[in-house]
């Protein structure tokens, strides 16, 4: 019993679960923020490439006072709300693109006005899988 649980042990040491987790952000940016404004919003390409469902928990940045996930929505009036997304699965071999009007990292309370040609920093926190560090740039919208 004893030499089965080593050997059990070994085995998980020789598989940790970020080598199952595969996970990448591409094409990363954020708006600038309106002057006079302290919200901001950044977009990026998020694909799981791993075997496994990934979870997306949280949005983490020292550019700004919080960060949160959000989801544009329609409401009953035809009005776009937005809404906070506590946890976003991504399947294995999904991707999901976050853009205006869809998707977004809110940036509420930005510490420095977010400008063209700068780059701001945050870490994607997932549940199963190692937290990913994005560096975008501060792009103009189109
Ligand atoms: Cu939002």
């Amino acid at each position: 019993m004893r030499r089965l649980l080593q050997s059990l042990s070994f085995a998980m040491l020789l598989l940790p679960m970020s080598t199952m987790a595969e996970v990448i952000v591409e094409d990363a940016w954020v708006k600038p923020t309106i002057p006079g404004t302290e919200n901001g919003a950044g977009y990026f390409v998020l694909r799981n490439l791993g075997p496994e469902p990934v979870k997306l928990v949280a949005v983490a940045t020292n550019a700004a006072r919080a960060s949160e996930v959000h989801q544009h929505t329609m409401d009953e009036q035809g009005m776009m709300r937005m809404r906070r997304v506590p946890e976003l699965s991504i399947a294995a071999g999904e991707t999901v693109t976050f853009q205006p009007g869809s998707y977004h990292v809110m940036f509420f309370g930005v510490k420095k006005p977010f400008k063209v040609g700068e780059s701001v920093a945050f870490q994607l926190q997932f549940a199963d899988a190692d937290a990913l560090d994005v560096v975008a740039e501060v792009r103009p919208l189109k």
